[in-house]
């Protein structure tokens, strides 16, 4: 069994006590950025996995007969694919159960290899880029809708309700910004969307005003920014202040509140996505958002709930083999089929989400508003 016992109280004083004092202390790992421009989403996804363990505790929880108390081992990867590989290696060798992580395609796909080597599942809430889970590893679970369909489902809104024709695609040369991109042009090009121009930078990038000028040389329709808010704030920003008017479009990396307060008033020209459910459509999500803002005083950004579900199907596996032992865990999830605040999660043979879903958004007065929703 993985964990370590606690003091030398006797079981039947730890069972009563429920989960306060419980036994056995059995670890789940979360990483993401907590340092670095998308800090605020990494801490995001942390407090999503912290608020349902915090609930499970609470609860009381039994695996084998046991008392468990569920710890949360939460690591810092600052969106680095080495420090990414490092904090992987480490939470093997702290013996947690699972990890809930990473938030990046950049970083999740490197730890995959590590978390599938050690037989530890690895669900990703975030990571959209698709070569995650088409490795062949076991372990690799996403809880999210990836970016193959990410990108079209944006070309084709794109096309079809925006009556976009021309586009300029700018992205970040990481895992997912470019992987997105590439995922967009594909359709914005079989739609017959014209692409004048596709560039790259970087995700540290702060001077947009070279690639924005050749832009606006361009003239076209929309601009596609395939990267994370930290970049496409200040991207946005920089593209009104030098007079482009054409409609910005970007995934979910941009999708966040908190891109108001980057973007300022050019946040208004913003069309993205979510590569899941709108919050408003899940069964549980304001149940969940007001649960999220008392405890932690601010409001969710993008994907704590997906992080909390994750936490909730890694012990709904641990139930269903009643074993918190990382093998047995390992062996439970393919056949998970649980309803939580996202919805219904149930997988493919790959770990990918048997029903995926697109949620497109626009910003109105600084507050994202749903336009659609596509299931795929
Ligand atoms: N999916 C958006 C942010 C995470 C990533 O895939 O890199």
């Amino acid at each position: 069994m993985v964990g370590k016992r606690v003091g030398l109280v006797p079981m039947v004083a730890i069972v009563a006590c429920s989960a306060v004092n419980a036994g056995e202390v059995v670890k789940i790992g979360h990483v993401a950025p907590l340092t670095g421009g998308i800090a605020h989403l990494g801490k995001d996804n942390e407090n999503g996995a912290r608020l349902a363990i915090e609930e499970i505790n609470a609860k009381g929880l039994v695996i084998g007969g046991k008392p468990i108390a569920l710890s949360l081992d939460a690591q810092d990867d600052a969106a680095d694919p080495r420090t990414a590989t490092q904090v992987a290696q480490m939470l093997v060798d702290d013996n947690v159960v699972a990890v809930v992580g990473h938030l990046n395609s950049g970083t999740t796909i490197p730890a995959s290899r590590i978390y599938n080597d050690a037989g530890v599942v690895q669900i990703s809430p975030s990571a959209t880029n698709p070569a995650y889970t088409t490795q062949g590893y076991k372990t690799a679970y996403r809880l999210v809708a990836t970016d193959a369909q990410q990108g079209p489902a944006l070309a084709d809104y794109a096309f079809r309700k925006m009556g976009v024709k021309s586009v300029a695609i700018v992205d970040d040369s990481t895992a997912y910004g470019q992987g997105l991109a590439n995922e967009f042009e594909k359709r914005a090009k079989a739609l017959g969307i014209k692409v004048v121009l596709h560039e790259a930078t970087s995700d540290h990038a702060v001077d947009f005003r070279a690639v924005v000028t050749k832009i606006k040389g361009a003239n076209p329709d929309a601009i596609m920014y395939g990267g994370m808010d930290a970049t496409g704030g200040p991207f946005a920003k920089q593209a009104k202040q030098l007079g482009v008017r054409a409609r910005l479009l970007a995934g979910d990396g941009v999708c966040s509140p908190k891109l108001a307060d980057l973007a300022g008033d050019a946040t208004e020209n913003v069309v993205c996505s979510e590569a899941g459910a709108a919050l408003e459509k899940m069964p549980e999500g304001a149940v969940f958002a007001a649960k999220f803002e008392k405890r932690f005083g601010h409001p969710i950004q993008l994907y704590s709930p997906v992080t909390y579900d994750a936490v909730y199907i890694i012990v709904d596996a641990m139930k269903r083999a009643n074993s918190t032992d990382r093998n047995a865990i390992l062996s439970a999830m393919q056949a998970t089929d649980y309803r939580g605040v996202t919805g219904q999660t149930s997988f493919d043979r790959n770990g990918d989400l048997k029903h995926g879903v697109i949620s497109l958004y626009r910003y109105v007065g600084g507050k994202k508003t749903l336009l659609d929703s596509v299931t795929m």
